[in-house]
């Protein structure tokens, strides 16, 4: 198949594109490199040094043999975006090109905002592409649980069967986000549900939760083909963090009381998530939801995890959430849809022992520990003619 993957630059975007070529696939990335941007912005770095793309790209074909083209472009930008549609013709669109750290989106007003054009508006324009280009093109667009937040009924995937007053329908599964990043899932979640229903486009939005790991088989072939870690209080997610404290002996930085629970993922099931999503295609007019979690923990059941997993002495510190969400909650999530497709998923326990804790190893001289802690609060944006901010 013909495969873009939007995003290609990113965290999984990356190691997705490497996946797919490896199994055969023709893959082109797509990337305006503003994640590279927000480090610069924010004065933080990926603690695994990453290449330039085009070093990326002649370090796959050497240790390959294959090529990965290459588009440099920003989706905010609908002829751009549509151009790049036109000439790639792909059989299917991965799109993970958005601002996607939730405490970023918060920081104040310019990045609440920025954050919303950068995600609605880019996804609006691949939407508006496929229906241009070719309406049979399957869009794969990544999601992500928190659109759900933590309800106290069982999370589905996507649907919901609704009986109201004696008559009954099936509804887009209501969603109760925790941050104005989030929300930028959700709004798009219903742009392409209309998409799907109005102009007949097929279409898998993939309900993605906290993704840890660093190392693909396919990234470990070569240094060069590394991707991106992030530990910093923005863009670092839970059990990362968590990982990077433990080697450098520092305490697990809690928030609240722990009790809030998440659904997670290895990045090597992400990976394999949107080939079988992609090599099996949603039907024309079908806008089909899966939930791309494999298990669930507490904050801080995985605080324990990494510090037994770890085997030194390691503090846990208990912070007051910066975050605005439920501290204990009910948290039941349907995710058998991947696993019908054939995801045989890699349980949490042997990612740390085999990968994780050496990766960060190698690379904690590079940690700049100011950025662990968090700065960013939900309660109050931050004032942006103030210096302190
Ligand atoms: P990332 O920030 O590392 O990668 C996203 C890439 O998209 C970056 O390279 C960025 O430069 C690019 N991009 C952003 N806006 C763009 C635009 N307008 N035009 C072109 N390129 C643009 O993020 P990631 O961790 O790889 O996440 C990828 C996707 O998966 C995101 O949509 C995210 O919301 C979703 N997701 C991530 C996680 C996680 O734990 N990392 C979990 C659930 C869902
Ligand atoms: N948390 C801590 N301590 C920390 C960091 C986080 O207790 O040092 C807590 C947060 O309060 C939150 C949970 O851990 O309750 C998860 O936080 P996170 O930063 O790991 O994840 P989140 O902000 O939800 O965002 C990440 C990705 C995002 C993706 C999302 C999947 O950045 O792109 O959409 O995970 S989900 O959470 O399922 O929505």
């Amino acid at each position: 198949m013909r495969i873009l993957v939007l995003g290609g630059d990113g965290y999984l975007g990356w190691p997705t594109a490497l996946h797919l070529s490896d199994r055969g696939h023709e893959v082109a990335v797509a990337d305006n490199y503003a994640r590279r941007g927000y480090d610069h912005e924010l004065g933080v770095d990926s603690l695994v040094p990453i290449e330039p793309m085009q070093v990326r790209l002649d370090a796959w074909r050497e240790v390959s043999g294959k090529s990965i083209k290459s588009y440099y472009g920003d989706l905010v930008d609908g002829e751009f975006t549509e151009a790049m549609i036109a000439d790639f013709r792909p059989d299917a669109v991965v799109h993970f090109a958005e601002q996607r750290a939730a405490p970023y989106s918060m920081i104040d007003r310019r990045h609440a905002v920025y954050t919303q054009q950068n995600n609605v508006i880019g996804n609006l324009n691949v939407l508006f592409a496929i229906q241009q280009v070719d309406p049979d093109i399957h869009l794969v667009k990544l999601g992500t649980m928190g659109e759900y937040g933590t309800p106290n009924i069982d999370i589905e995937e996507g649907w919901l069967e609704v009986t109201h007053n004696g008559r009954t329908d099936r509804m887009l599964y209501p969603k109760k986000a925790g941050s104005f990043y989030h929300l930028s899932k959700v709004h798009d979640s219903h742009n392409i549900e209309f998409a799907c229903r109005a102009w007949g486009l097929r279409a898998t939005d993939l309900n993605q939760g906290v993704v840890y790991g660093q190392e693909t088989p396919q990234t470990a072939r070569d240094v060069r083909l590394a991707t991106r870690f992030d530990y910093d209080a923005i863009f670092g997610t839970v059990l990362n963090r968590f990982v990077i404290q433990a080697v450098l002996g520092h305490p697990l930085t809690v928030y609240g009381t722990g009790g809030q629970t998440r659904g997670l993922i290895d990045i090597r099931d992400t990976v394999e998530c949107i080939r079988l999503a992609a090599e099996n295609p949603a039907d024309r007019g079908e806008f089909r939801v899966f939930n791309q979690m494999t298990e669930k923990f507490s904050v801080g059941e995985i605080a324990k995890i990494v510090a037994n997993g770890y085997g030194g002495p390691i503090e846990i510190e208990y912070l007051d959430n910066p975050r605005v969400e439920q501290g204990e909650h009910y948290y039941n999530v349907r995710h058998t849809g991947l696993v019908e497709l054939g995801l045989e998923p890699h349980l949490l326990s042997d990612t740390l022992i085999e990968s994780l804790f050496r990766v960060a190893d190698k690379y904690k001289e590079r940690v700049d520990v100011a950025a662990m802690r968090p700065t960013v609060n939900w309660r109050h944006a931050a004032n942006p003619l103030r210096a302190d901010r």
